[in-house]
């Protein structure tokens, strides 16, 4: 079901900071910038050399959200892992069914067009899930 690693979430305090050093430490390139108010972040995607995974910096829009809650609680650091399905709504429907918590019981709006939804972290080791149908 799950077709690769599509990018790793971290949050960071400053996004434009946090652009700043991984482009320079790593030559990684930014391939989009958005706002999505619906999750409460400010993020960038910068693509690895292969193209097809990607560092996703998040900075958080209010102290209230998911991301400004994480980083009151732990700082900054590893958020979320994204993995890449063909068939999101397929996939929620599968994972649901063996028991694992959704967060998102239908697909949501994501970076790039994706459609994401987020599984929850209590039934997967701690880490909190996303799975993202990439726009084709
Ligand atoms: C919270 N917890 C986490 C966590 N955030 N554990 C692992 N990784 C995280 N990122 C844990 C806390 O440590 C706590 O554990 C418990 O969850 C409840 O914490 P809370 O602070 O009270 O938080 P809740 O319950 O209000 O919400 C936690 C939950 C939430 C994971 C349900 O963050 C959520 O709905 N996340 C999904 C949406 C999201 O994160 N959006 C931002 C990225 P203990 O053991 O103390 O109970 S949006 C994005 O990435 C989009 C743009 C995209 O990729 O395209």
């Amino acid at each position: 079901m799950l077709l690769t690693i599509d990018h790793v979430g971290i949050a960071c305090r400053s996004l434009d900071a946090a652009i700043e050093r991984y482009v320079s430490v790593f030559g990684l390139t930014v391939v989009s910038q958005e706002t999505n108010a619906e999750q409460g972040v400010k993020e960038a995607m910068l693509a690895t050399s292969s193209g097809s995974s990607y560092v996703q910096l998040l900075e958080p829009l209010a102290p209230d959200t998911t991301v400004g809650k994480f980083i009151e609680r732990r700082g900054e650091g590893m958020h979320h892992v994204g993995y890449a399905v063909a068939d999101v709504t397929a996939a929620l429907a599968e994972i649901g069914a063996t028991g694992v918590r959704l967060i998102d019981s239908r697909p949501r709006h994501g970076s790039m067009g994706a459609s994401i939804a987020f599984l929850h972290p209590g039934d997967l080791a701690g880490v909190l899930t996303e799975l993202v149908q990439p726009l084709r």
